[in-house]
């Protein structure tokens, strides 16, 4: 017998444009005629035979997958498979990903600390001003002479890092630079997009003012007395799950390190590229970031191997990492270009310096992708072609692993851990890299593959996006979303995804890897979100969009 629309059958739920590659993936033994319908009059419009079936490693089952490329009219439709049953209805139609890219970068506006979010903006998720930041004390791990330990500072504005409170450098550096990107690759595009925040009219572009926003506190970040950056603003606990206005408890600035200086110049280098642009509405605010990004990398230079260490009594995030030859090489990448100082290429051995998927803890990816944004206007130094084959030796390195495995998604073991979802979409990214480079359609096909397992062609049947698909995440960790009384979570965040660890002891459905997966507040290891796994959605879909309408 048929079952509920979306058990058996897996599709990207918010849909395609119209000349993107379309496929389903069924739950079954063997092949099977399918059919795609009109979602509300019923009628076929299009029919196929699936592929043979098979399984793979990360899932149990055999599926299919159901091509459906050749259908480009717009419309809204089902894929039906007789004895089966139906998959979620989804759109196919230009501007298709336009709301929600819009909504994943509005997700930043809803986490912005020590502010009220007034219902004009944010309607029913409006919420009272918490954390004004403004009497932050200096933690022992990062006391000096200028500033001892208790002493107090103001570390206004930011973002919240995800479900909890904190503010975390490191993880603030990929997440604001990702945004920062895809406003430069898409300048028109963003100057158009409307988001209904504060500064909405002012000139600049919503996604630039959302940016600032996180930028203004990063810079209350650095030490004004030696150029050394806080790796995180956090309570020495996390809190229950309870509004920002609801909660007084003392907020520290933990010890400086390596890495939160490098993250630091780095969004600070590219920041002030961007913003340079925008001086009549941000005046002087690019020559202080560059200036900012210049004092951290010194102080990096002499401080060239310190790890975070959480100190005992703080027990908030660690986002700890050891390893920061691919931060030097970041952080010398974006004061490479937006300087054009060759110092800055000769810091860093970069013919040693390979290519990663990147990640909050591995940032060489961004480097290289930065590089080759800009490999037109780089400085005599840049090795061009070197820069040129390192994303594309990535994108060919992950194209290579399990795209022609069961769900048709190029995917590896290694991909499900904490956040998988923003592995598969930082993956995407580097993908999208390629196709801009090398203009190679597989590329793009490989990132629609990759968004479409978000965003519901996947075991669980999750499209991942708060309020976009038709069955999405209505339990995540995210305190706002829990303590609010608003049956719907706050729109536009990303749920963390599968992944077999389970380390918040919630009760699963599975063991394993893509099915490892509840919906439900207790599963921080699933379903938390992050301003670092909102950020390749933004990206990507923004980039598809910009593709589509070119
Ligand atoms: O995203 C982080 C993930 O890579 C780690 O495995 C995990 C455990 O250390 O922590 C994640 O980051 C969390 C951060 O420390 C605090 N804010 C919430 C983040 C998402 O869970």
């Amino acid at each position: 017998a048929d079952t509920a629309p979306g058990e058996r059958i897996q599709v990207n739920q918010v849909g395609f444009h119209p000349a993107a590659p379309k496929v389903a993936v069924v739950e079954t033994g063997s092949a099977r005629p399918f059919t795609v319908v009109d979602s509300e009059s019923g009628e076929a419009v299009f029919s196929g035979e699936t592929t043979e079936s098979a399984q793979w490693p990360f899932s149990s089952g055999d599926v299919a997958l159901a091509d459906f490329s050749g259908l480009r009219a717009p419309g809204r439709y089902r894929v039906e498979v007789e004895g089966i049953g139906a998959s979620h209805a989804f759109n196919i139609g230009d501007a298709v990903y336009a709301a929600l890219s819009d909504a994943a970068t509005k997700a930043y506006y809803y986490n912005r600390a020590s502010t009220a979010l007034p219902e004009a903006f944010a309607g029913r998720w409006a919420r009272a001003a918490g954390h004004p930041d403004t009497q932050v004390m200096i933690h022992a791990s990062a006391a000096s002479a200028e500033r001892p330990s208790g002493s107090v500072i103001a570390s206004p504005r930011g973002w919240y890092d995800a479900g909890d409170y904190g503010k975390y450098i490191v993880n603030s550096g990929i997440s604001t630079y990702t945004l920062l990107a895809a406003l430069e690759r898409d300048p028109g595009r963003y100057a158009a997009r409307e988001l209904g925040i504060p500064e909405s009219g002012n000139g600049v572009p919503d996604l630039l003012d959302e940016v600032m926003w996180n930028i203004d506190w990063m810079l209350t970040m650095q030490d004004p007395n030696d150029g050394g950056v806080y790796h995180k603003l956090t309570t020495l606990n996390f809190v229950g799950e309870v509004m920002p206005a609801d909660t007084h408890e003392q907020r520290y600035v933990v010890q400086k390190g390596t890495a939160a200086a490098l993250n630091f110049a780095a969004v600070m280098a590219v920041a002030s590229r961007v913003v340079g642009a925008y001086e009549t509405t941000y005046p002087g605010r690019a020559a202080e970031m560059l200036a900012a990004a210049e004092r951290a990398w010194q102080w990096a230079q002499a401080h060239p191997d310190l790890p975070y260490r959480q100190p005992d009594d703080v027990k908030t995030g660690g986002y700890g990492d050891r390893e920061f030859s691919d931060e030097f090489a970041w952080a010398a990448a974006e004061m490479f270009i937006t300087t054009g100082d060759s110092r800055y290429w000769e810091a860093v051995d970069f013919a040693a310096t390979g290519a990663a998927v990147p990640g909050w803890s591995q940032v060489s990816g961004l480097a290289w992708m930065s590089l080759a944004r800009h490999a037109g206007e780089l400085a005599d130094a840049a090795d061009t072609a070197l820069i040129g084959n390192r994303i594309v030796e990535l994108a060919d390195a992950v194209m290579a692993t399990g795209r022609q495995s069961a769900w048709g998604v190029p995917l590896e073991k290694s991909d499900f851990v904490w956040g998988s979802n923003s592995v598969v979409l930082n993956r995407a990214m580097m993908l999208l890299q390629a196709y801009d480079l090398a203009g190679n359609v597989d590329y793009l096909d490989g990132a629609q593959a990759l968004l479409d397992w978000v965003l519901g062609r996947n075991p669980t049947g999750y499209s991942f996006v708060t309020g976009h698909g038709g069955k999405t995440p209505m339990h995540i960790h995210h305190r706002p979303s829990q303590a609010d009384g608003v049956v719907d979570p706050v729109p536009g965040f990303v749920a963390g995804g599968p992944q077999p660890g389970q380390q918040d002891k919630c009760e699963y459905p599975s063991k394993m890897a893509a099915e490892s997966y509840v919906d439900h507040w207790c599963s921080y290891s699933t379903n938390e979100i992050t301003i670092n796994w909102n950020a390749p959605m933004v990206y990507v879909t923004g980039v598809l969009e910009s593709i589509n309408a070119a």
